[in-house]
């Protein structure tokens, strides 16, 4: 069965990215890549994890339309797959990333304890905005995982989700609750034998 774990490089270092993303090589759906990586070495980083299977790249866009079409466009053609924006900034900007996206994954909910100040009392609203813009996916959290039930529900979208492992979040409660892909990132990353784990959590399906 293919695997259903997006891994997310929050490495600062890009060799041992790189090293980790090498070994585990047909056991994750794809990469996530973002802030730490492309900071330190610029956005070609995401070509050089691409070589390793299928980069989702998180900036989680949310910046006006114009800037955000154009960090899509580049993100885009320096072999990002797939984009990361946030919802909450409203139509007309998701509406533009998705014009220089391939796939386009919009974050209706947020896994941190913050999250209950301001996102989750708009998530569904954002998430039916992620369907009718034609948003690929929504990114709903594994700490909360009644609300990966209700946020695909009321989208129909498929739900990629963070928080398992590290934030609390068990694997098997948001698969349950209907995630379709699992982001997760310092259980496996910062584990002796990130393809061990990876395994482990597999096993659990
Ligand atoms: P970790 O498994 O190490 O907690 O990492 C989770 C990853 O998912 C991080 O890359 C983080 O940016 C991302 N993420 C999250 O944790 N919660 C969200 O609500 C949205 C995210 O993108």
């Amino acid at each position: 069965m293919e695997s259903n774990i997006i891994l997310a490089l929050d490495i600062e270092e890009k060799d041992k990215a790189l090293r980790v993303a090498k070994e585990v090589v047909g056991h994750v759906k794809a990469f996530k890549v973002g802030y730490p990586l492309i900071l330190n070495y610029g956005v070609n980083v995401i070509n050089e994890v691409s070589k390793f299977g299928e980069v989702i790249v998180d900036l989680k866009i949310a910046d006006i339309p114009d800037v955000s079409r154009n960090i899509a466009r580049i993100v885009t053609s320096n072999g990002g797959e797939g984009v990361i924006a946030h919802g909450f900034v409203g139509r007309d900007v998701i509406r533009e990333v998705r014009k220089e996206s391939k796939k386009l994954y919009v974050v209706a909910e947020m896994s941190h304890p913050g999250n209950t100040d301001f996102m989750s009392g708009l998530s569904e609203k954002i998430a039916i905005m992620a369907k009718e813009e034609g948003a690929d996916g929504i990114v709903a959290p594994a700490t909360h995982p009644d609300r990966i039930r209700i946020l695909k529900r009321v989208s129909g979208l498929q739900v990629l989700s963070p928080g398992v492992g590290t934030q609390g979040g068990s694997y098997r409660g948001a698969m349950e609750s209907g995630a379709d892909y699992l982001i997760i990132g310092r259980s496996i990353t910062m584990s002796s034998d990130p393809k061990q784990k990876i395994k482990e959590l597999l096993s659990q399906r």
